[in-house]
């Protein structure tokens, strides 16, 4: 089993293709883009890339609507592109992690196309079927992206469910023959020699098969960590992952922390990691999404207390802020004006010195942020052009309400394409992007982060190096030091030989930090931090933070 740990201290970096580099004037980025970026990878010092989907899809959710498995979508190249990257990274020793997408198919799959309007079809059992209910939808689960969660077939008279966009639906995992067709899919790819599998939405596999109405939610609570969901990934596992020593990790919609130590078990039985999203909630009042907030820093503090103490020693977790889906953490949590390059930083610190292992999305680097866009015209997500239709249409808010909701929530915040350097279109394409670039790409770009030694792309660096040079970050236990602080993170890491205090002022004010008496400051030293001067020589239990100042202690 050790030999397949290599991603305990290792970090991730996310690759969102149609956004990353795009190696000719199409406007869209591709697999030779990719390939052309290495370097600047290695430099950085990741030890895998997870690329999401490239598969041939007609791209309504940009490749989570997969029509074609065995393909790569040819926007984004050929397979011999693929094959490529796959040489050049492994030359650099970095792994490729792979997006499987697999609760829901394209309806443009042949399977979907097969089994649309032919109860006889031999794909038909692939999909989720239910007969009208009084005339009605089945019951009233709701898509995640707005609206009933089934369409009606109208040849047969019976409605599919699609948990995601209509053209995404759902599989029928109870059917055995489906899960073969997982199997098979997932072996190709490691057969290829690609490295782990990131495995979208994989807790909403398995639905409660009496498909209830839900009379105080959703629906949510039917498939969410749903009866079989267990039993289907320990039976994949053992069939692939485990076959091929290929690293996991299960993007877990709405989970519970009992079900994830399960996920990711030590015994590695499911899978090696999870991702969660509950700290990507605290700006979600009352659980909606779809509101102006600010976010509750005690909230914040609470969740990554409960993770980290209830995962130590049983399972293990992503750790990160960002990916596609997430609006940009330094515009999000952070102060993307005056404090940019501090509070980036400082928000970098706090998730990197916890226990898991470290996902760093394109251009969180850099300190990208939210691009500010001010018109409807320039989304392009499912998503949010739904949420609009459905809020400004039907509901009545008004359309600039709904703009400055989309210009705080949008996943389109974190998908406009990477600032490269400072040329026409940031250097990501030679053609006009198919979504608007940020208009502060002359100041971010990662050409001047690169050249700039106090830059976030080197902070970065620094972090991920550290966790391969300071055995506590990996292996210890997590305690909250100031749980009561209103401005102040600052947790211990300890083993049974060092002592690791990561420190964050999560505000631009001044604030206070004390640290108890049994840790003995004085013998540490402060191994990192996001201001230039020096800070006292000889450390100290009790001292004032800057504006989103952080600072990593050592004791030894
Ligand atoms: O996302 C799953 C998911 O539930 C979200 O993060 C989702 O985008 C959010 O709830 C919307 O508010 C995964 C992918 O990461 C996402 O890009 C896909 O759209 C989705 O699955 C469907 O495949």
């Amino acid at each position: 089993k050790e030999q397949f740990e290599w991603w305990r201290t290792a970090t991730i970096y996310q690759i969102y293709p149609k956004s990353f580099c795009d190696s000719g004037s199409q406007g869209t980025g591709d697999i030779q883009g990719i390939i052309s970026k290495l370097d600047y990878l290695n430099t950085l010092g990741v030890d895998a890339i997870w690329l999401t989907p490239v598969y041939c899809s007609p791209m309504v959710d940009n490749g989570y609507d997969i029509s074609d498995y065995y393909n790569i979508n040819p926007d984004f190249g050929t397979m011999a592109d693929f094959d490529h990257l796959l040489e050049e990274a492994h030359q650099r020793d970095i792994r490729i992690v792979m997006d499987i997408v697999v609760n829901h198919t394209s309806t443009e799959h042949a399977w979907f196309k097969s089994a649309l309007g032919d109860k006889n079809s031999p794909y038909r059992d692939y999909y989720i079927w239910k007969d009208p209910v009084e005339g009605q939808e089945p019951n009233n689960w709701q898509s995640k992206f707005g609206g009933n969660a089934w369409e009606l077939d109208e040849a047969t008279g019976q409605y599919y469910l699609h948990l995601f966009a209509k053209e995404q639906a759902d599989l029928n995992w109870e059917n055995p023959k489906v899960r073969e067709e997982v199997k098979d899919i997932i072996s190709f790819w490691a057969e290829k020699g690609v490295d782990g599998f990131r495995l979208d939405v994989i807790n909403l596999i398995s639905k409660q098969q009496d498909f209830p109405s839900d009379d105080i939610g959703d629906g949510r609570r039917f498939y969410t960590d749903g009866p079989r969901v267990h039993e289907y990934l320990q039976e994949i596992s053992e069939a692939v992952f485990q076959k091929y020593g290929s690293v996991t990790v299960g993007e877990m919609s709405s989970t519970t922390l009992e079900h994830c130590q399960q996920y990711s078990s030590l015994d590695g039985k499911e899978l090696s990691m999870v991702f969660n999203f509950h700290h990507l909630k605290v700006d979600y009042p009352n659980g909606d999404k779809w509101t102006k907030a600010p976010f509750d820093f005690h909230q914040l503090k609470q969740i990554f207390n409960h993770w980290q103490l209830g995962l130590n020693a049983k399972g293990w977790g992503a750790l990160f802020w960002c990916n596609h889906d997430q609006p940009r953490v330094v515009s999000r949590l952070g102060n993307d004006q005056q404090y940019r390059v501090e509070s980036a930083k400082m928000l970098a610190a706090s998730v990197h010195m916890m226990q898991g292992t470290p996902y760093v999305y394109q251009g969180e680097e850099i300190g990208m942020t939210n691009p500010g866009y001010t018109s409807i015209e320039q989304y392009r997500d499912v998503e949010s052009t739904n949420m609009y239709d459905i809020m400004v249409n039907e509901q009545g808010v008004s359309e600039d309400d709904m703009l400055a909701i989309l210009a705080q929530k949008s996943r389109d915040n974190s998908r406009t394409p990477m600032q490269w350097n400072d040329s026409q279109y940031a250097g990501f394409s030679k053609g006009q992007p198919w979504l608007e670039v940020a208009a502060n790409y002359p100041e971010i770009n990662a050409d001047k982060a690169v050249a700039d030694e106090n830059s976030v792309f080197h902070f970065y660096r620094k972090l991920i190096a550290m966790r391969k040079e300071i055995e506590v970050i990996t292996t210890g236990d997590y305690t909250d030091l100031m749980p009561e602080g209103d401005r102040v993170f600052c947790y211990k890491r300890e083993s049974e030989s060092q002592i690791l205090v990561c420190i964050n002022n999560y505000y631009g004010e001044v604030a206070e930090c004390f640290l108890p008496q049994e840790i003995e400051a004085e013998k540490g030293e402060y191994v990192l931090s996001n201001y230039g001067e020096v800070m006292e020589q000889t450390p100290s239990n009790c001292f004032a933070l800057r504006p989103y100042e952080t600072r990593i202690l050592l004791i030894n």
